[in-house]
């Protein structure tokens, strides 16, 4: 699936007694992921990201602390979203700019369509302006 960011939100099964557990499968997923890594202590003035993808499609989760994400599609506002409860994901689409912050404490896993290919990013703001959508 392409298209804008969203959000989704993830079940959440058990209770305040004994805990819970949030699962990612087919069903809530918009793609079959191929990588799934996590970032974690990133200090809290530094801002991640500065890219788009090609192909790329990506859920990101803070499954402890707070993102805060700012989105940019072609031609479209920027949108900013904050990620801080571990049942809750946005979809970031290819072709999306994205800029990340985090609390210290944020762990930040990413469910990804894609392997790892340094040639699937774009990281120069130009560029991707001159893109076509
Ligand atoms: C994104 C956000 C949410 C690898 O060698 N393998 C990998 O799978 C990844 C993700 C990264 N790296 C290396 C490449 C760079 O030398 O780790 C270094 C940092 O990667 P990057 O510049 O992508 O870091 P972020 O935190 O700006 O972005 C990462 C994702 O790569 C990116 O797709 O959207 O997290």
């Amino acid at each position: 699936m392409s298209g804008s960011p969203y959000l989704i939100y993830f079940n959440s099964i058990g209770k305040s007694d004994i805990g819970y557990i949030s699962v990612a499968e087919k069903e809530n997923l918009p793609f079959v992921p191929k990588r799934i890594y996590w970032t974690y202590f990133t200090p809290e003035d530094v801002k991640r990201g500065y890219h788009s993808h090609y192909n790329l499609e990506q859920i990101l989760v803070a499954v402890a602390g707070r993102i805060i994400i700012t989105t940019e599609m072609k031609g479209c506002e920027k949108q900013e979203f904050v990620l801080e409860s571990p049942k809750v994901g946005l979809y970031i689409p290819k072709m999306c700019w994205r800029m990340m912050q985090y609390s210290h404490n944020a762990v930040q896993i990413c469910i990804a369509s894609e392997e790892y290919d340094e040639k699937d990013y774009i990281r120069d703001y130009a560029a991707f302006l001159k893109l076509k959508a």
